[in-house]
């Protein structure tokens, strides 16, 4: 059976031109700063996100989390929102290892945080408040349905952040995507923040890895943060080596993936039951609902489709999760439609 793996970008596997990357890379220590590749990509990663420096970190997640312990000390508060990554699926690390606190605000339809919400969310000077430090955004939003957050509105959000002495970081684990749906850089979209995190091994199908940008100076605090977070790595160049060729070969291809996820909710909205409540896709993310008219539950189609060789994610009761990328092709678009089909029938 041919097996379509929808579940994230994450399973995406690395190309045959990074596998022969991988097999000729030159490396040296990196935690002695030696590894050509790594340094490579960390000067690539920050031209690319127009910062000062960069830094190759094992990923996603411990790129957020040495962002968050860079920018706030144990006590202080961090603002983001409630659908954010960083809240709901990276394990409560802030909290757990960096002492830092939560200060949720709702997630919009459109992926923001609402300007009011911020502004009344930043603590007075007062003994009897933690003391706001950081506000965080996610670009695209990955469970407000890969959305877009405008270059405009991210402006805006550094602009109170400053204005009040905080930072802002960007969670740009696809921010690539941005770009791309906006046929825009990457640049724009994180030019007014203070740091910002970017994956490689979603979309861009290497095997392992993201970059933590920022200035000069949050990098050498973020390199000693990663370091005691045990994950200074030491020949990481064959993995950097990875990341380089995706950064040269794999970002303007997400255009494909981008279009292939709106054939796929096409199609899915024209079968009986199937309702696209939070909007269809402006990137690589297909988040379709089921009327009550549908029999099953998310959970248990997802199982019926796995059992068909079609793997999707079960993301609410009623609501599954399909993320588009380089392993799937037009085929396996048709293959899918072919399948919610026969199983909902
Ligand atoms: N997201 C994964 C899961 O963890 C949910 C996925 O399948 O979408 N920021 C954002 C916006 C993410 O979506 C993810 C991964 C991360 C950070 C964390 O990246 P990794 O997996 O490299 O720690």
């Amino acid at each position: 059976m041919n097996i379509v793996d929808l579940r994230s970008d994450t399973v995406t596997k690395p190309t045959p031109e990074m596998r022969e990357a991988m097999a000729n890379a030159e490396v040296g220590d990196d935690v002695y700063g030696e590894d050509p590749n790594v340094n490579l990509l960390q000067e690539t990663a920050a031209e690319m996100m127009g910062k000062a420096a960069g830094l190759f970190v094992p990923s996603g997640t411990m790129g957020n989390l040495i962002a968050v312990m860079v920018h706030c000390q144990r006590g202080d508060e961090a603002i983001m929102g409630d659908k954010g990554h960083t809240f709901s699926f990276e394990a409560g690390g802030i909290s757990a290892l960096g002492g830092v606190f939560p200060h949720t605000l709702p997630n919009q339809a459109d992926g923001t945080l609402k300007l009011d919400d911020i502004l009344g969310a930043i603590r007075p000077d007062d003994v009897h408040h933690p003391i706001s430090k950081l506000i965080i955004l996610e670009n695209t939003q990955n469970r407000c349905g890969g959305v877009v957050l405008s270059e405009e509105y991210t402006k805006v959000v550094s602009k109170i952040a400053h204005d009040h002495d905080l930072k802002l970081h960007i969670d740009g684990a696809r921010i690539f995507n941005a770009a791309v749906a906006l046929k825009t850089s990457a640049k724009e979209f994180v030019k007014a923040s203070d740091s910002v995190t970017f994956c490689l091994s979603k979309g861009l199908s290497a095997p392992v890895g993201s970059v933590l940008c920022g200035s000069r100076e949050f990098i050498d605090k973020a390199r000693r943060i990663r370091k005691m977070l045990g994950g200074g790595m030491r020949q990481a160049g064959i993995l950097a080596a990875a990341g380089l060729v995706a950064l040269e070969n794999m970002v303007d291809r997400l255009a494909e993936d981008h279009r292939r996820a709106g054939e796929l909710a096409h199609g899915l909205a024209k079968l009986e039951g199937i309702h696209f409540e939070m909007g269809l896709p402006q990137t690589n993310m297909v988040f379709p609902s089921l009327g009550s008219d549908v029999k099953f539950k998310a959970a248990e189609l997802a199982k019926k489709l796995a059992s068909e060789g079609i793997k999707v994610s079960a993301v609410a009761d009623r609501r599954l999760r399909l993320v588009t990328h380089a392993w799937i092709d037009d085929a396996a678009v048709e293959q899918t439609l072919e399948t919610f089909k026969k199983v909902l029938a």
